[in-house]
């Protein structure tokens, strides 16, 4: 089936009883069973909901994995993954991720003996150097947020592989619709559901897929006992959100081609874009990913500037997150990554100058418009 076919299919089958076409909300805490000892399937809202379940199917077909299990947050989501890991295990990350995740594994869960190595993985070469015995798994967001760093998906998982360790990547700036990690090699996609997958910025959610049988296990069992699951109201928003994944993830992108351009006359050799042939991995991103998505990075020199800039954006509205059909601005160091040390973000290039838009779906030229007007002031 084609992308969109399963977008608006898979997972989902007309109501039996009703024969209605949207899956319901199922909003219960619990089943009736039918005897002791027998039930339909059903038993508590924690471990089993249909609405649940058919967001999994959907965006398991999606990334063409066999398995998903929602989570309340991508960070819910990610914190689940790491329970897959015993005290002394080690995991090599891209050194620039999500601030919330640099925050999660560097400064709370190395409290509880697991190690990180914070490496550049847009280079194969940092990881097999970070490699130890005590290595578990490799940790990659390509595009990274927000430097916009993209690593070879297909070679790094010929490395894991090789080592029989697993290999997760971060898929929420880039969504199935872009790059499909599990298609190269990858064992583990995750995503923060918050942002293009439901993409109307109204749920906050996560996801995990997986075909390796063993982490699907471990993890739905782990889900089930530590509790982090979705509401079936926010199962439903997504769900209805993934059916326009594929035209709102062509507009992000073909917006963000448009406003990169303009940026770039404005800020030349400032911008982060994968689509910019500037961009040092641009050819890497067109081999792995059949578009570039709708985020930009522009440095504008210093914080007064940015400040000057995000606070004068009149459609584009100053905010954490991205992803949604409204565009974004935001200012990463003092907002997203504000929990990564001062001098980790001056060696990755989040600045205090450094600016980062989630170019929405709204008219081009009114979103060119709001950029230009703001560089007037
Ligand atoms: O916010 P939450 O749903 O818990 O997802 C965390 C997360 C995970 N991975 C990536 C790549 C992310 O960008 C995020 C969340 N990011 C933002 C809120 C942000 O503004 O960048």
């Amino acid at each position: 089936m084609g992308f969109s076919t399963d977008a608006i299919h898979a997972g989902q089958k007309p109501d039996p009883v009703t024969g209605a076409i949207s899956v319901p909300i199922y909003m219960t805490s619990t089943y009736e069973q039918d005897e002791l000892g027998k039930h339909k399937g059903y038993e508590y809202g924690r471990t089993h909901n249909l609405t649940r379940q058919s967001l999994e199917a959907n965006i398991a077909a999606l990334e063409k994995a066999k398995y998903g299990i929602a989570f309340s947050s991508g960070l819910a989501a990610i914190h689940n993954l790491m329970y897959l890991h015993k005290p002394g295990d080690h995991i090599i990350c891209s050194d620039n991720v999500y601030g919330g995740t640099f925050r999660l594994l560097e400064l709370n869960l190395k409290e509880f003996g697991l190690n990180f190595s914070w490496v550049d993985t847009s280079d194969i070469e940092n990881i097999k150097n970070a490699f130890t015995e005590k290595t578990k798994m490799v940790y990659v967001e390509t595009p990274t947020n927000p430097m916009l760093n993209i690593s070879d998906l297909k070679a790094i998982s010929e490395f894991c592989k090789s080592k029989d360790i697993l290999h997760v990547v971060d898929n929420t700036f880039m969504t199935p619709f872009f790059q499909r990690p599990i298609e190269l090699g990858a064992d583990i996609v995750l995503h923060s559901t918050t942002k293009y997958l439901n993409g109307h910025c109204d749920v906050v959610g996560g996801i995990i897929l997986t075909s390796n049988e063993a982490a699907h296990e471990r993890l739905r069992y782990l889900q089930n006992a530590a509790g982090s699951i979705p509401s079936p109201f926010d199962c439903w928003l997504t769900l209805r959100s993934t059916k326009t994944l594929a035209v709102r993830m062509e507009r992000h992108n073909k917006n963000a081609i448009k406003i990169a351009e303009y940026l770039n006359i404005k800020f030349p050799g400032k911008v982060v874009y994968p689509g910019l042939e500037s961009h040092p991995d641009h050819e890497l991103a067109k081999k792995q990913m059949s578009g570039f998505g709708g985020m930009i990075s522009v440095d504008v020199g210093f914080y007064s500037e940015a400040k000057k800039i995000v606070d004068s954006l009149k459609i584009i509205t100053l905010a954490e997150s991205l992803g949604g059909v409204e565009s974004l601005v935001c200012h990463p160091a003092s907002m997203t990554h504000g929990s990564v040390p001062k001098e980790d973000r001056d060696k990755l290039g989040i600045t205090d100058g450094l600016i980062r838009f989630s170019v929405g779906i709204e008219d081009v030229e009114d979103l060119i418009a709001d950029i230009a007007s703001a560089l007037q002031i």
